[in-house]
């Protein structure tokens, strides 16, 4: 069994992400460190793989596990998560699991009500429509009381992943939860978010603080629950361009890095890779790629060989193949593996989609996907 304590290891290459917690759980001593290892830029035998939206309705058990729930009382049940957290390690040699959540329980910890309504998507029942509505959120939240579903979804998790692999706990980054918070729901062009920006920027400083703020300790509690590595989705950088991202969504991104490896030196935890993913975000991938992230996600429109020659030498990245390659053949999937590691070239890489995987996806090509990159890469490390 690994250590159970606070203190112990300072080394921020810790194989297995850090101690085991500070609850004084003690968890299986981690088996298949690649991913880790990747992400903190060191060689491995083989590219690590794991895919965003791996538990999902794609797989049939997926769909049993959630007949009749609805999606946040899911949320709510640590058993449930950590079932649909596993399904997909059972029937794919992944090299991480995620944790099954959603980035929206954060509004939610913060006060406003959020439901999943079948084929639309995340509703707000009362979005923020004007400045005066942040008056509505509850601050400050005690992310144990608000959000220690998440953090015992995440130790059961930890345990019952019984050391296979390391677990990714994750949050959505300010930006992105905002447009959420105002928008009520998904938005083609988050014209109202944005216009918060242009409108009202001060208040719109003063909510990227406020959930900069809940943000920090909910990470810093996911590793202390259990969680080896983070990823922060900025799933709207796309909407965003330059200017905006680095007034509005840029300083966040580094605040919640810096705060969040704080945290985890003061509660006496090992450092876990950050993992940064700014879907469309590519026009700051030289910031991204300083903004105190091991490792940045790349969607499918960024070429890997020009990602890797703008960002340098100094991150491992994360990603990219188009997720709608799935619907290729088995075949033809294997090709594209192939052309994706060798753009990606021989610094550290996790392999992964451009974004999630679709509901439509046949699981075969999931498994036809994972089966690639880990022969290829092995093949290419021959070479
Ligand atoms: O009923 C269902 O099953 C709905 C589908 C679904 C799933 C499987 C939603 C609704 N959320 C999730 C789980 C989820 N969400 C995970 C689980 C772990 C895994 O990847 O296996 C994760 C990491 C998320 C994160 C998430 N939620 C993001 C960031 C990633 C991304 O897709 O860019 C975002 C933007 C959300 C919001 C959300 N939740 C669900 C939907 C359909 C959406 C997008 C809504 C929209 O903008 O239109």
């Amino acid at each position: 069994m690994e250590e159970a304590s606070l203190s112990s290891s300072s080394s921020p290459r810790s194989p297995d992400g850090g101690p085991g917690g500070d609850r004084g759980q003690a968890f299986p001593k981690l088996q298949n460190d690649t991913f880790l290892r990747a992400a903190w830029g060191e060689a491995t035998d083989y590219t690590p793989v794991w895919c965003m939206r791996q538990a999902g309705r794609y797989l049939k058990e997926f769909l049993d596990t959630r007949a009749g729930q609805d999606f946040f009382s899911t949320c709510r049940s640590p058993e449930a998560c950590c079932e649909l957290t596993l399904q997909p390690l059972r029937r794919f040699p992944l090299d991480a699991a995620i944790i099954f959540s959603d980035i929206l329980v954060v509004p939610q910890a913060l006060g406003l009500q959020v439901t999943m309504v079948p084929g639309k998507g995340p509703t707000f029942s009362a979005p923020l429509r004007e400045e005066q509505d942040l008056d509505r959120l509850q601050t400050p939240v005690d992310v144990d009381q608000e959000l220690g579903y998440v953090f015992q979804a995440i130790t059961l998790t930890r345990q019952r992943l019984e050391g296979r692999v390391p677990l990714i706990g994750f949050s959505g980054a300010p930006w992105t939860l905002m447009s959420y918070m105002v928008e009520g729901g998904g938005s083609p062009t988050m014209a109202q978010a944005k216009r918060w920006l242009y409108q009202w920027p001060k208040a719109s400083h003063r909510l990227l603080g406020l959930l900069t703020d809940v943000l920090v300790p909910y990470l810093v509690g996911q590793v202390a629950a259990g969680a080896q590595a983070l990823q922060v989705f900025e799933s709207h950088a796309g909407h965003l361009g330059p200017e905006l991202f680095s007034e509005f969504a840029l300083p966040y991104i580094r605040d919640v890095a810096k705060r969040v490896k704080a945290g985890l030196r003061e509660a006496g935890l090992a450092p876990v890779p950050l993992i940064i993913f700014a879907k469309d975000g590519h026009y700051a991938l030289e910031e991204l790629a300083q903004s105190g992230y091991e490792v940045v996600g790349i969607d499918w429109k960024v070429d890997p060989a020009l990602a890797r020659e703008r960002v340098g030498k100094s991150v491992t990245l994360q990603g990219n193949l188009d997720p709608c390659a799935l619907y290729a053949s088995e075949d033809r999937i294997g090709q594209l593996v192939e052309r994706m590691l060798d753009a990606f070239g021989p610094q550290p890489h996790i392999a992964n989609l451009g974004h999630g995987i679709y509901p439509d996806m046949d699981p075969a090509h999931v498994g036809a996907f994972v089966e690639a990159v880990h022969r290829h890469s092995r093949q290419l490390r021959r070479k």
